[in-house]
């Protein structure tokens, strides 16, 4: 690609996986007109689109492009419980000077009376009622539900078809799976993970994983002592 046709506006999304389909789509509706590229360090992807967008480079294309102008970013990382990556690469972008972009998709119902941070990101068809507030590069995605007053931390994932119910706080960089329902009120650690389908109705610590209905802690995982056997 040639650096010099880089519009000023342009927006680059860091990764080109399954989540960077879904930032592509939103972002072609909400900021219609803008220039978007994707950097991924995979191989295989060079040269590919997705939705029409196309693949670049890897992350060592980010001072150049910034350098010609570039301001805007999105991290098209999703993650399935892990969340660092999302927030490293939020910071990688930040580093550059580039400006998170807020993804809005537009069959997402957002309440005025919420707030969301830089570089949030809300997929179709997910409720965020009044009084929520959204931290930095957090998803809320399809289908997910934010009742009055939850709190989200910065980095967290609130998964596909979550339910939380009124007042629930999630600390930063916590991953809420696929289908799990949390009680109002309730207090989920940072970097915590509320497995897929959990019921969660007790507060979870920060750093721990909780799985089933209800939800109770995993067990550690046992070490493996064959060779002592
Ligand atoms: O450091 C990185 C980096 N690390 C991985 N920089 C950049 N620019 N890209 C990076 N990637 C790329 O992210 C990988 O090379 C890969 O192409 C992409 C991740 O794609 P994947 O489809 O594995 O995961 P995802 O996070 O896009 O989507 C998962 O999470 C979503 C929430 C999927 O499971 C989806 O189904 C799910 N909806």
């Amino acid at each position: 690609m040639e650096s010099e046709s880089i519009a000023m506006n342009t927006c680059i999304i860091l990764g080109g996986g399954g989540h960077a389909k879904m930032v592509v789509e939103a972002l072609q509706a909400q900021y219609a007109g803008r220039r978007c590229v994707i950097l991924d360090p995979a191989p295989d992807l060079r040269n590919r689109t997705i939705l029409g967008v196309p693949i670049v480079g890897d992350d060592s294309m980010l001072e150049e492009l910034a350098g010609i102008g570039a301001r805007w970013f999105a991290v098209g990382v999703g993650g399935t419980g892990d969340t660092r990556n999302r927030q490293r690469l939020y910071e990688l972008g930040l580093s550059h000077g580039l400006e998170p972009l807020t993804i809005i998709n537009k069959s997402s119902r957002c309440s005025n009376w919420a707030e969301l941070g830089r570089g949030a990101q809300l997929f179709p068809g997910s409720i965020v009622n009044a009084g929520v507030v959204i931290g930095q590069n957090a998803i809320v995605n399809s289908g997910a539900i934010l009742e009055h007053d939850c709190t989200i931390g910065d980095h967290v994932h609130v998964a596909t078809g979550a339910v939380l119910a009124g007042m629930v706080r999630v600390g930063n960089g916590a991953h809420i799976g696929c289908g799990a329902t949390i009680k109002e009120s309730i207090t989920i650690g940072e970097r915590a993970i509320v497995g897929a389908g959990a019921v969660v109705v007790r507060n979870v610590s920060p750093d721990t994983v909780v799985v089933g209905v209800p939800a109770r802690p995993m067990a550690p995982r046992p070490l493996n002592n064959s060779h002592n056997a």
